[in-house]
């Protein structure tokens, strides 16, 4: 039976992980774990990435067989501090790889990103194998987790899966410290305020996903069958492309009144270093990857439930 540990637990992506992997797992086959509490969780833990002692005191005692090991500081935030941003970033997911190593856990999953592309990588249709010279501390830690994936992966036989994420749009858990997180902000704002000051240009295209894609796709990779993977850095993966300008117009659509402005900030130059297309055909040939929500149905289904969420 599957015991599982997912790190980074309370975020965007974790919080809706989670509650994917109790419904197929069951409730008490899946811990939770995060620096912060998470309040009404009885299978909730804290941790601290880089406290080693207690993620292997956490892995032995509850044997655990597979970690999705979702902490990490995100693009913008992650300038701040660039010394911590790759301390957490990389030191946790190289403790989880030696726990691999040991035979202690079965099956790990580490996420990576879009933000392993840089200025030199081709914006359409980017490849898989390409130009990574990424601007920011957090495509730099990635895109070397990928590589010590795959190292652990071939030298050492662990079972590491990851994806590279394009921006996550999601309506229960917002997103924290990323570039990409206007594209979550503006449906609040336009419930909340009617309008949104949008920290990117008008005409900045960047790769996202809506959160129900980027969970199936996620639990498909990690229940592929073994042999069918022929990449162990980390896979791209796409859905759809948009400018704040496109996603602002559809929810015009919807909302007459609303209105958008725009003054860009620093994020602007780690949106523009960034890839606009993704080309994720390893991921449809290997284990059949395939998005099912297009801009329009995350446009209605962020404001449906928002709105619902939003007047509780
Ligand atoms: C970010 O904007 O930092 C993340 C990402 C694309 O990895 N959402």
């Amino acid at each position: 039976m599957e015991k599982i540990l997912v790190t980074g637990a309370s975020g965007q992506l974790g919080a809706e992980l989670v509650a994917a992997l109790r419904a197929k797992y069951g409730e008490k086959q899946v811990i939770s774990s995060d620096i912060k509490e998470t309040p009404n969780d009885p299978n909730f833990l804290m941790l601290d990435i880089l406290n080693k002692t207690r993620l292997r005191e956490i892995v032995i005692e509850h044997k655990v067989t597979q970690i999705y090991h979702l902490a990490a500081i995100l693009s913008a935030s992650g300038e701040w501090d660039p010394k911590k941003t790759w301390n957490v970033n990389l030191n946790g997911l190289l403790t989880i790889l030696n726990l691999g190593q040991e035979g202690l856990i079965d099956k790990i999953f580490f996420p990576s990103t879009i933000a392993v592309h840089g200025l030199n990588t081709p914006k359409q249709n980017t490849p898989q194998f390409t130009d990574f010279t990424p601007s920011t501390v957090y495509g730099i830690s990635k895109i070397t987790g990928e590589l010590w994936c795959n190292y652990y992966h071939k030298r050492y036989g662990v079972d590491v899966r990851s994806l590279r994420y394009p921006g996550i749009i999601s309506w229960k858990t917002k997103p924290h410290g990323g570039t990409t997180d206007y594209a979550v902000e503006i449906f609040y704002d336009a419930i909340e305020k009617g309008s949104y000051e949008c920290f990117l240009q008008e005409d900045t295209m960047l790769p996202m996903m809506y959160i129900d894609d980027a969970i199936s796709g996620t639990l498909q990779l990690m229940d592929a069958d073994k042999e069918k993977l022929s990449l162990r850095t980390s896979y791209n993966l796409a859905a759809v492309s948009f400018t704040p300008s496109q996603i602002s117009q559809l929810i015009k659509d919807k909302m007459p009144d609303f209105n958008i402005s725009y003054k860009p900030d620093f994020r602007q130059a780690i949106a523009d270093s960034w890839s606009q297309t993704i080309d994720d055909s390893y991921a449809r040939k290997d284990w059949g990857w395939k998005p099912k929500f297009d801009l329009n149905d995350i446009v209605d289904m962020m404001l449906e439930k928002l709105n619902i969420k939003l007047k509780q």
